[in-house]
């Protein structure tokens, strides 16, 4: 029998499901001892350090990087694994074209077989956690399992762990079960499997972010987008930013990129010095459950506490409230280190690396120093520019939505849908250039609805049908816009500077939710004019802007019969009103 940690609460207060699930576990995993996460500071600090001991973590210079640690991953375990990642729901339709599909019985039968054993001589972690305040109605728990003390650590930073969570999940008796293990990292026996009728996930043979953390991507989005459309509410991969603006009034805004597309960075946005008067509140960088309220508007939690964000490209130009919140208590993984133990990566200014994100000498033959993928985790009370609110159990009421991709034409720097319907539209027909966040090739256009086509819990049919049920109850929805901060000229360059010019763009966006500023009607949507837009200090050739202000009405009747072939794929679950909406758009170019 395993050995246990004391409980964080006494046993007469546990859920008796929580105890007999890890009993069950522990039973089938045969670890070494057991370890029930309290969440207190002292535990990570105790986790952290017995990493070290083991030569598992290595701490980094002390002086100028205070209590912060580096975490070399297996070099073959950098990043999701979208093709070994499964739905498994009853009905394969329910699932959808939009995700791999395997039998709930089958998928079982097969994560048993891989974790029976696997963790002898290893500890098990069992943690508790709740996704959002844990006074929240729009909070939900869960509790994971791993084998893992480096995802432990992750967790307690993400999460809202321990004892509170384990109070509430017993008052509540129900919580998603999250059973993981590292296994032999062997990519040929790696699985991420969904079970959101059973709010259950089992994942084997990763330690990385996205298919170890259960609590982000596979319970907060895979298994909450299925909760929310039976109850009513939307789970996306979106940040949420606050705004206040020159006049003292703060607006909040939800926006969904594709992992590595500048999520991070939008949400701890600086204003430019141009921009006189604004202050930005990062409420969050990933995810946002979404509500409709009494009050007949959308209000968003970010259901996490913390960070796991890239780091290449973080520099004080970049996003200087990263650069300075990474600087104490975080735990980096897979970037280079400098001769004096500093942490590096691609983008810093200065510092050189001597070891590559391998623990090798560095040649640049041989690629990147820092891991293209590699990443911070760290507590959002960290950000400087971090929301008042994060813990407010109401959430935050949502002014306007932003969807987006990363692609080098075709799509304007940004446009504004005619209304909610045509903003699902709009959102189901986002494409971008895939990136490092996933294993496979980087740069190749695909449709990413949403930005949830890795994360979406359930047919995209049904999920559009969702979207559109759930705006047809809001009195006072979002405005929905689009966005393309990466629009390149022939020569390659980037024609839009990013960053915290982007505010320009969202101060727009914020006069239209006023009814104060122009736009045209472009027949993709409404776009502004460049005197629309606030331009002061904007240092952007009166070109560039036209071409990022324009829209291309031949490549877009290109864009839309794509579309239209990609939505078909959905047959009888796509919602007519879909193609209704296309058509209109269709019909405005001239087709
Ligand atoms: O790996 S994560 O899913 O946590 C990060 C991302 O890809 O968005
Ligand atoms: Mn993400």
């Amino acid at each position: 029998m395993a050995t246990a940690s004391p409980l964080p609460i006494p046993m007469s207060q546990l859920s008796r499901a929580v105890t007999d699930w890890v009993d069950a576990v522990a039973q089938l995993t045969q670890p070494e001892s057991v370890h029930w996460c309290e969440g207190t500071r002292a535990e990570r600090e105790a986790l952290t350090s017995a990493l070290v001991r083991e030569g598992q973590l290595l701490k980094l210079d002390p002086k100028t990087y205070p209590d912060c640690h580096l975490y070399r991953s297996d070099p073959a375990d950098v990043a999701r694994v979208e093709h070994l990642t499964y739905i498994c729901t009853r009905s394969k339709d329910d699932a959808g074209p939009n995700n791999n599909w395997m039998e709930p019985q089958a998928a079982h039968a097969k994560m048993r077989e891989l974790f029976r054993g696997c963790m002898r001589g290893r500890t098990l972690y069992v943690i508790p956690y709740c996704m959002g305040p844990v006074d929240s109605p729009l909070a939900r728990c869960g509790v994971e399992i791993t084998d893992s003390a480096y995802v432990a650590i992750n967790m307690l930073i993400m999460t809202r762990a321990g004892r509170e969570a384990l109070e509430r999940i017993a008052r509540e008796d129900t919580f998603v079960r999250g059973l993981h293990s590292t296994g032999e990292l062997d990519p040929n026996r790696r699985f991420i499997m969904h079970f959101p009728e059973e709010l259950s996930i089992e994942s084997y043979g990763s330690g990385y972010g996205g298919n170890a953390l259960l609590g982000k991507k596979c319970h907060a989005l895979r298994v909450a987008s299925w909760q929310a459309r039976a109850e009513g509410w939307l789970a996306e991969h979106m940040l949420i930013v606050g705004l206040r603006d020159p006049r003292g009034a703060t607006h909040y805004v939800a926006a969904a990129f594709p992992s590595a597309c500048g999520k991070t960075n939008l949400a701890m946005l600086i204003p430019p010095d141009t921009l006189p008067g604004w202050e930005v509140f990062t409420v969050g960088d990933d995810i946002a459950w979404l509500h409709p309220g009494a009050d007949g508007r959308l209000w968003a939690i970010n259901p996490e506490a913390g960070y796991f964000g890239v780091v290449p490209g973080t520099n004080p130009q970049t996003n200087r409230n990263a650069y300075e919140m990474i600087r104490r208590d975080t735990l980096f993984t897979n970037v280079a280190l400098t001769a004096d133990h500093h942490p590096w990566w691609e983008g810093l200014p200065d510092g050189r690396p001597v070891t590559d994100w391998q623990g090798r000498p560095f040649d640049p033959a041989r690629g990147p120093a820092a891991h293209p993928n590699s990443r911070f985790t760290v507590a959002a009370t960290r950000n400087p520019a971090c929301s008042p609110l994060i813990d407010d159990p109401r959430g935050v009421p949502i002014s306007a939505i932003i969807f987006g991709g990363r692609r080098r034409e075709v799509a304007p720097l940004v446009y504004e849908a005619r209304d909610w319907a045509h903003g699902v539209l709009v959102g189901a027909s986002v494409a971008s250039e895939t990136t490092a966040a996933a294993v496979g090739q980087v740069g190749v256009v695909r449709r990413d609805p949403m930005a949830m086509q890795p994360f979406c819990g359930y047919n995209f049919g049904d999920y559009w049908r969702h979207w559109l049920a759930v705006g047809a109850r809001l009195s006072r929805p979002p405005r929905i816009f689009h966005v393309n901060w990466f629009r390149r000229d022939a020569e390659g360059k980037f024609l839009w500077p990013g960053f915290g010019e982007n505010l320009r763009v969202l101060a727009w966006m914020l006069e239209r939710c006023a009814g104060t500023a122009g736009a045209i009607d472009a027949g993709i949507g409404l776009l502004p004019r460049a005197e629309d837009l606030d331009t002061r200090g904007l240092k952007v050739e009166p070109q560039a802007l036209a071409t990022l202000l324009s829209v291309d009405a031949p490549l877009w009747r290109k864009e839309v019969s794509e579309v239209r072939a990609y939505l078909e794929q959905y047959g009888a679950r796509l919602p007519q009103q879909m193609l209704a909406e296309l058509s209109r758009t269709a019909a405005a170019l001239g087709d």
